[in-house]
C-alpha cells in the first residue's frame, strides 16, 4: 500500500474560499474565525497542494480602498512567491455584496450588469498577473424564485452578451485565459440558469468565441440534479470542454454539501477517478468542498487533507481494476471494447444496413455480464480485491 502523499504531479488544487469557509449557514453564523488569504496558501503547501484558485473577494473585500486592496494582494502573493504554490485558476464573487441579489450579468438593471463586468475584467487583470490560465465563471445568483420576474430567453440574450463582451476583453489584452462555466442546478437562486453541463455545453455554441469558453462541472452540482457527474465529465470531455473540475462530495439531490472528496456518492466517486485517470484532461485536480461547520481549525486541515489523499486511494483502486485479469476478462465478456467499432464498416452507408436481419431471440437472450463487471469494480472499492 502505497503512503498517498501528494506530489506536484498531482496537481492538486484547492480554492482560498474551501478551508477558508467561516461556516456561516442560514441558521447560524461562522464557528471559526476568518482566514486569510495568504495564511490559507502556506496551510495548503503545508499539506501538499500544487496550486489555488481564488474570488477577488478571498483576497480583499468588496468595498477595500485601493491601498488596502494592494496590500491584501501583496500579501497574497508574497505567500506564493514563498510557497511556490501556483495560481491555477480564477473566479469573481459576483453572488456575496446584496447588489447582486438579482444576478450580476442577467440582473434586470442594467447599471448592475455593466457594474459585474467591470468587476470581472478588474480580476482578469489580476488573475493574468498571477497566472492564471482558466477563469471560472459560477453564475449563482443568475437565476429566479419566480415565473415573470425573470424572462429567461431575454436573460440568456444578456448571459452572451457578457460572455463575449469578456471574451472580447481577454484577446484584446492579450491574456491566456480561458472561461469554463460552472453550472448549479439552484442554490442560492431557487432555479439557476445553465443548469447542468448540458444546458452550458448548448450555451457555448452560441457565443463568438465558443473555443475559449469550457467547463467546470462540480460533483455536488450535478449530483444534486440527480445526474451522474462521471457522465456529465464524459461528455464535457468528448466535446473537449472539460476546462477544470470541482471535486467534492454529495448525498443525492438536497442541499448542496460540499463534502470532502470521496464521502457522499463514494460509487460515483471511483468512475470519475477512473474517467479522470484515463482521459487526456491536463487541468488542475481541484477541490471545493466546505469543512462542516462542526470542525475547528486542525479539522479544516485534516478534510482537505483527505480531499486529496481520498483521490490517491482511489486512483489506487481504480488503476487495480483496470489491470485486474479477471477484470479484463469481464470487460471482453461485456463486450466493452466492440462499442469502439464504428456501426457501419469503412465505405458502408445506410444502404448496408437497410436489410439487416439478425437472431434477434438469440440477441436478446446473450449475457451481457455487466453485473459480474460492476460487482468486480466494487470489490475493488470495498478492497477485498488489489
Ligand atoms: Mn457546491
Amino acid at each position: 500500500m502505497s503512503d498517498y502523499t501528494p506530489t506536484p504531479e498531482d496537481r492538486f488544487s484547492f480554492g482560498i474560499w474551501t478551508v477558508g469557509w467561516q461556516g456561516v449557514d442560514v441558521f447560524g453564523p461562522g464557528t471559526r474565525p476568518p482566514m486569510p488569504a495568504d495564511r490559507a496558501v502556506r496551510k495548503l503547501a503545508e499539506i501538499g497542494a500544487y496550486g489555488v484558485n481564488f474570488h477577488d473577494n478571498d483576497v480583499f473585500d468588496f468595498d477595500a480602498a485601493p491601498a488596502e486592496r494592494q496590500g491584501a494582494i501583496d500579501a497574497f502573493r508574497k505567500a506564493l512567491d514563498e510557497t511556490g504554490l501556483v495560481v491555477t485558476t480564477a473566479t469573481t464573487n459576483l453572488f456575496g455584496h446584496p447588489v447582486f441579489k438579482d444576478g450580476a450579468f442577467t440582473a434586470n438593471d442594467r447599471d448592475i450588469r455593466r457594474f459585474a463586468l467591470r468587476k470581472v475584467m478588474d480580476n482578469l487583470d489580476l488573475a493574468a498577473e498571477l497566472g492564471a490560465k482558466t477563469y471560472v465563471c459560477w453564475g449563482g445568483r443568475e437565476g429566479a424564485e419566480s415565473g415573470a420576474s425573470k424572462d429567461v430567453r431575454t436573460a440568456l440574450d444578456r448571459y452572451k452578451e457578457a460572455f463575449d463582451v469578456l471574451g472580447a476583453y481577454v484577446a484584446d489584452q492579450g491574456y491566456d485565459i480561458r472561461f469554463a462555466i460552472e453550472p448549479k442546478p439552484n442554490e442560492p437562486r431557487g432555479d439557476i440558469l445553465l443548469p447542468t453541463i448540458g444546458h452550458a455545453l448548448a450555451f457555448i455554441q452560441t457565443l463568438e468565441r465558443p473555443e475559449t469558453v469550457g467547463l467546470n462541472p462540480e460533483v455536488g452540482h450535478e449530483e444534486m440534479a440527480g445526474l451522474n457527474y462521471a457522465h456529465g465529465l464524459a461528455q464535457a470531455l468528448w466535446q473537449g470542454k472539460l476546462f477544470h473540475i470541482d471535486l467534492n462530495g454529495q448525498h443525492g439531490p438536497r442541499y448542496d454539501q460540499d463534502l470532502r472528496f470521496g464521502a457522499g456518492n463514494t460509487r460515483g466517486a471511483f468512475w470519475v477517478v477512473d474517467l479522470i485517470d484515463r482521459s487526456d484532461y491536463d487541468g488542475p485536480v481541484h477541490f471545493d468542498f466546505k469543512p462542516p461547520r462542526t470542525e475547528d481549525d486542525q479539522g479544516v486541515w485534516e478534510s482537505a487533507a483527505a480531499c486529496m489523499r481520498n483521490w490517491l486511494i482511489l486512483r489506487e483502486k481504480v488503476r487495480a481494476f483496470r489491470a485486474d485479469p479477471d477484470v479484463q476478462a469481464a470487460l471482453r465478456e461485456a463486450k466493452a471494447d466492440e462499442l469502439a467499432q464504428p456501426t457501419l464498416a469503412g465505405g458502408e452507408d445506410w444502404r448496408s444496413v437497410r436489410d439487416a436481419t439478425v437472431d434477434a431471440e438469440a440477441l436478446g437472450r446473450r449475457r451481457t455480464a455487466f453485473e459480474h463487471l460492476d460487482q468486480l469494480a466494487l470489490e475493488h472499492l470495498y478492497g477485498v480485491r488489489s
